[in-house]
Formats: C-alpha cells, structure tokens, sequence
C-alpha cells in the first residue's frame, strides 16, 4: 500500500518523533494536537519537547520541507494514527478519554481503502472493543471498508530518535490486510524487523514488555530491603551476582517514574485482577520505595518522622523521573520531596534539566540547594551529578548523604 499523506494525533513525546520520520521521508503529515501551544510552537519551527536528542533538529527538518504541517484538527488522509496518552485514573483504571476523542475526531474523514493505526498504550481488546466500533460510526466496516491495526511504540526517552528507527516493530492487524498494510507504512522509516500478529495479541506484548521491566526493578528494590535489614551492600551484591551468565539484577531506586512502566501493568491488572497478584504487588513494591527513602534521611539524622523540627533544610538533587532527561512527570523523585516536606523537612531541590518551578522549593543552582542543608539526598541518576566532590556535597559539618541510586558509586566496599 503507497502513503502520500498521513495524520497523526497526538504530537506528545511519540507522536511528535513518529510525525517528524515520516516527513522528513517524504510523506506528507498533518500532526494534529488538541493544544493551541503545542500546534504554534510548531508552526514557528520549534519543538515543544526538550532535552530528547536530536529532536529539535529532526523537527526542524519536516517543517522546513514543508512535508510537517500542525493544526488542532484532522483531514481527509490515506492513514491516521493516534498517539494520544492513555493515564490512569485515581483507582489505577485506564482512562482512554484521550483515545475516544482521537477515534471520534478521525471518523468523519475516513474514507473507504484507509488504514488507521493505534499506537497508544492500551488495555486488552482496545482496538477491537473500543476503537473499532467509534470509527465504524462513519458507516464504513473495519476489515471491509478500512484496514485497522495496533502498533506499540517501544522507544526509550533518551534515545527516541534512534530507536524509533532501530528498534523491531509489532504490527497487530484487525485481520492480516490490516497487518500487512501496517507493515507498509512504518516500512517507510523503520530499519529493525517488523513482526506481524493480531491486534489484542500485540496490545498484550506492550503491557508484557513494560510490566516485564517493573516487576524486576521490584525485585531489585526489595533486594535492596533485604539487603538493609541484614547488612549487606546490595550493589555490590547485585554486582556479583550479575556475573551468573544467566542473571540481570535490575537498579534498585528511590522508585519507579515515568508515565509507562509505573501506569501499564494496571492495564494487565485490570483486565485479569484474579490472576495477577505478582503484578499489583511489585506496583505497591516500587510505590513504596518513596517512603523509604524518607526514612533513611530520618535515620540519618537520628530523627523520626514525629520529631522532625520545622524548616530543616534537606538538599535533593535531582527531579527528573531518570538520568538524563528533563521530565519530572510522574517522579519518584517529586514524591519524596513531597514527603519530606510533609513530615516537616524544607526541601530544596536542584535540578540541571527540569524547568524552574516544577515543585515548592526548586532552586536554580547546587550551592543554592545545599547552603544550609543538614543532608544531601540524590534522588536522579543525572551524569552531571556523579562528578561532583564528595566534599561539597559533605560540606564543613560532614552532613549525610543518602544515594539510594548510587550515584556517587561510593556504597561498594570489595574485600
Ligand atoms: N528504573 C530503576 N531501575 C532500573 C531501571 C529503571 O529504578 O534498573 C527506573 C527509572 O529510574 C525510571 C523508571 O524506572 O524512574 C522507568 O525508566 P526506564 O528507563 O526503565 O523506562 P521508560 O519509562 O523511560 O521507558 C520504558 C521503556 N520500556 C522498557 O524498557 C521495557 C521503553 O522502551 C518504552 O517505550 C517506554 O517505557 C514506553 O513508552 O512504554
């Protein structure tokens, strides 16, 4: 099947990278956003993300090849695909709002021989029990009139722009045209292999792959509770036991961030809650590693939650969910500023990467952070952060510092 013109809702983190390859291939793409923000940014050439390499620049490339244009609405195209947010509510159900609203958007300009992609996170059956019928209120059948599939992103922030094109790609068709014409369309920009199955088949692989990855940061966090309670160094440990040809001990951390890893196993949950215990329970696992952490700056200066005096200063660096990038969404590290600042602490929290005024307490510069502070916590795995003195960050007073992501790799003691 040949592509000349593709409409893409959603230009989030997934949305915005996936619309920029596609044009600076050749294909024309309407990028369509419901935010007025996001859709004039673009239009001046920017992109609205920052901090993802080479994105600016791949940006830029489309608009200027005229091939990238942005507005608030679709039209008429040979394929459309959502890359819309699917959150999860309070009581950790999908909200698919975003994708229902995508779906009523797209069906009035399909057109018989279209194909349209959903590449949003989603729960079980969502492109057969959800997507499907909201198009099909255009009065053309999906299978008959229109090819349907679902095709997972699986980037990594970071490294989107690399692994948009290397990464293999699941293509899951209503039926096998749909698969097949999937395969046709990211064949466009895609080098790694694309691999073809069902619909519900290649939503379940997503959740799979993201759920895979929380389970076992839980096990590493809840070797690092072991750990503490019988007085071994886990890094160490987890180093050593890594060399077993067969074991990949994951990070133990302050938590698990992010808006996937932390959000899609209660998509499996939801859709099987009798038969998934494991999976809820390494969610409560790496929700509650916050609250330790908490805990250790409390024993670090010999105070319980009850006793903490108002206003002692407490330096965190780091906001940002992971090293390296500038988003605080969803972090394990804003959890524990949060924290701190309710068991009475004042946090002042430092963060090279993410926008002044994120959370109460952000301070622009490291010795703002830490003048005055009775301990250091580092909260993000930043490179920026491994190179700073041990004796800055120790200051005159020899104040603790807690590095629950070993940061500073001073924890491994070797015999
Ligand atoms: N983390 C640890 N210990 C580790 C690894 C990660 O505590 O050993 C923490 C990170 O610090 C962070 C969180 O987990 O807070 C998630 O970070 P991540 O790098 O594991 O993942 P994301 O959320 O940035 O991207 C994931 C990726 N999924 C997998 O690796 C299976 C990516 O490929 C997906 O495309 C992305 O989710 C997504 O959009 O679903």
């Amino acid at each position: 099947m040949k592509f000349d013109k593709i409409c893409i809702l959603g230009l989030g983190y997934i949305g915005l990278p996936t619309a920029s390859m596609f044009a600076v291939h050749g294909v024309k793409v309407i990028g369509v956003d419901v935010n007025p923000h996001v859709v004039k940014t673009l239009r001046l050439g920017e992109a609205h993300i920052n901090n993802e390499p080479g994105l600016h620049e791949v940006v830029r490339r489309a608009i200027e090849s005229g091939c990238l244009f942005a507005q608030e609405t679709p039209e008429l195209a040979d394929a459309f695909v959502i890359a819309v947010p699917t959150p999860i509510r309070h009581d950790k159900t999908a909200d698919m709002g975003m994708v229902t609203a995508a779906a009523h958007m797209i069906a009035p300009h399909l057109r018989p021989g279209n194909l349209v992609i959903l590449e949003s996170t989603s729960p079980p059956r969502t492109t057969i029990d959800l997507v499907k019928p909201i198009l099909e209120t255009s009065g053309l059948k999906a299978g008959q009139d229109f090819l349907l599939a679902y095709s997972p992103e699986r980037v990594l922030p970071g490294q989107i722009l690399r692994e948009i094109v290397e990464n293999a790609r699941v293509i899951g068709g209503i039926d096998p045209a749909s698969a097949e014409a999937g395969c046709d369309l990211y064949s466009i920009f895609v080098r790694g292999d694309i691999m073809l199955t069902d619909a519900t088949t290649a939503e379940m692989v997503k959740l799979m792959e993201n759920t895979f990855r929380d389970v076992n940061i839980a096990l590493a966090n809840e070797f690092a509770l072991v750990a503490e309670c019988i007085g071994v160094n886990v890094w160490e440990a987890i180093d050593l036991a890594n060399r077993h040809p067969r074991v990949k001990i994951l990070r133990p951390g302050p938590g698990v961030g992010g808006h996937c890893i932390a959000v899609d196993p209660w998509f499996l949950a939801e859709a099987a809650p009798s038969v998934t215990p494991l999976i809820r329970r390494a969610r409560e696992v790496n929700d509650g590693m916050p609250a330790r952490v908490v805990n250790q700056v409390c024993r670090a200066l010999n105070l319980n939650g009850a006793s903490v005096q108002a206003g002692l200063r407490i330096a965190c660096l780091g906001l940002a969910y992971k090293a390296d990038v500038d988003d605080a969404r969803e972090s394990p590290a804003v959890e524990v500023v949060n924290l701190l600042r309710q068991v009475g602490f004042e946090p002042r929290s430092y963060d090279p990467y993410v926008v002044m005024g994120s959370v109460d307490g952000q301070v622009d510069t490291l010795d703002a952070a830490l003048d005055g502070a009775k301990a250091v916590v580092i909260l993000t795995d930043h490179r920026v952060f491994k190179n700073i003195p041990r004796e800055v960050l120790v200051g005159a007073y020899a104040r603790p510092v807690i590095d629950p992501r070993n940061v500073l790799d001073l924890n491994v003691t070797r015999v």
